[in-house]
């Protein structure tokens, strides 16, 4: 029926257009003036016809919102257990939800972090190692930030590829890919530069672009997909007085008080675009997916990070809780699996009724999440490079780590890539210990490198590591 009426339409519209063309020249005025509203109008109904039709289609597909926190440790939340920091909202999400303790992402930088997350690719694959082409150093030959957006341009992406199935996409908070359209997305906020620009106003100043977005998708019946990545709680570490009173109060340091005060900040945002949402009674068709692009252990007396967290291959750096919610669908649970945000673009495409490409590393995980069977995968494995990317075309060139983590067991190799550029300290600390084992179930803060105890460990998840992403040039770095 759909298809009769929309073929009907489509040769009635010809037949018409080319009718006029042909026999304009021998029209006169009154005959044009009584066929031009015909075709007006012919044009108009079946051109409303199609669009409802296109409507129809879609409106079954469910929403998918992305909550991404910026430079938060796993650690940092009510439902995590944190004594201190409270993040009531979050943690209400945490009761609506499957909820992974153990989520990873494979990079502990910004950039590297979210182009994983619209491409499904490890570090090495998208060539997104670090947040900056390096420029300061004479013997590495210099190229242009616009280099590097040939890989969003050249690789699918997730909004890309949702638009082409009828959603549409916003972007709003960060973004390192150009224009917010560079990257598929069919709505946004950043225009272009570093970080996001106009994109990192989100939160921080109000949640109305998404809300006029949503009534938008709403109005036009699309589903519609959300990137909600404030720069938050990423620094300038300046909440509100409030929130700052609140944990000046407590038994913190200055620099704590103000990083907690942020957590908070960010969670209330949370609660709003969540309120939000329950409010034009869209939850029971939209999936929310909550994780941090990287983690953040705050220096106590300064505005920086500590060692192990922001860039670092340990869990500081890259662990972080994973909430997916879709009441209905959904039951809640707490799952003792490692997950990784290589996950999230097949698992999204797969609710989307999309078909990922082919060969992605990472796992379409509904069949899991839907029906509580365990996760069928023993390892994941992480990269961590130099901040600043040396060359564009080999990552291979800054390569600071690769790791696993198998159950229990996490190792941690350091490699000979060179590291200039911004936040060195990082990488001179790690290589200070270049082979690094944890009991990460005993040991979550991986305070006992265990290497030297178990080298049979560390020889089998070595080669375990080297087959999985084979190096050309590096080097391992050797206990000395
Ligand atoms: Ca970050």
């Amino acid at each position: 029926m759909i298809k009769n009426t929309h073929l009907h339409c489509s040769s009635a519209v010809s037949y018409l257009s080319v009718s006029g063309i042909t026999g304009s020249i021998r029209m006169n005025r009154y005959t044009m003036r009584l066929i031009f509203p015909v075709i007006f109008i012919f044009v108009v109904v079946c051109g409303c016809t199609e669009h409802k039709t296109d409507k129809k289609a879609t409106t079954i597909k469910p929403n998918i919102v992305l909550i991404l926190s910026d430079d938060q440790a796993w650690t940092d939340y009510g439902f995590m257990g944190h004594g201190v920091v409270q993040t009531p909202n979050l943690d209400r999400l945490a009761t609506e939800s499957v909820v992974f303790t153990r989520g990873y992402v494979p990079t502990a930088v910004c950039r590297p972090s979210l182009m994983t997350l619209v491409t499904g690719l490890y570090p090495h694959q998208h060539k997104i190692t670090g947040n900056d082409p390096l420029s300061s150093v004479a013997d590495v030959p210099d190229f242009p930030r616009e280099e590097l957006l040939v890989n969003v341009d050249n690789i699918p992406t997730l909004p890309r590829l949702l638009a082409q199935q009828g959603y549409l996409a916003h972007q709003s908070g960060k973004w390192w890919e150009g224009n917010y359209q560079r990257g598929g997305f069919t709505h946004g906020m950043t225009q272009g530069t570093r970080h996001g620009d106009k994109g990192l106003t989100i939160g921080r100043e109000s949640l109305d672009p998404i809300y006029d977005f949503v009534e938008y998708a709403l109005s036009e019946e699309k589903p519609f997909f959300l990137w909600y990545a404030p720069f938050m709680p990423h620094r300038p570490h300046n909440p509100p007085q409030r929130l700052l009173d609140k944990y000046s109060d407590k038994d913190l340091t200055p620099s704590i008080a103000r990083y907690y005060a942020m957590v908070e900040w960010f969670d209330e945002t949370c609660g709003q675009l969540i309120d939000f949402l329950d409010k034009k009674g869209l939850r029971e068709n939209t999936l929310i997916y909550y994780v941090c692009d990287n983690g953040w252990i705050q220096q106590p007396n300064g505005n920086g990070f500590d060692f192990g967290s922001k860039q670092s291959p340990m869990d500081g750096g890259v662990r972080t809780p994973m909430l997916i919610s879709w009441p209905g669908k959904l039951k809640p649970a707490k799952r003792e699996e490692i997950i990784s945000s290589i996950d999230f673009f097949p698992t999204m495409l797969s609710i989307a009724g999309i078909e990922p490409p082919a060969n992605l590393p990472g796992l379409n995980l509904w069949n899991e999440l839907s029906t509580g069977k365990p996760i069928d995968r023993k390892i994941i494995f992480g990269e961590a490079y130099g901040h600043d990317i040396i060359d564009k075309d080999h990552p291979e060139a800054s390569l600071a780590n690769l790791w696993c983590i198998e159950y229990n067991w996490k190792l941690i190799l350091s490699y000979d890539g060179r590291i200039e550029g911004w936040g060195r300290f990082t990488h001179d600390e790690m290589r200070k210990e270049p082979v690094r084992l944890y009991d990460i179930l005993n040991d979550p803060h991986e305070k006992v490198n265990l290497a030297e105890q178990y080298p049979e460990v560390v020889a089998r998840l070595t080669r375990t590591i080297e087959n999985w992403y084979p190096l050309k040039e590096r080097k391992l770095l050797v206990i000395k």
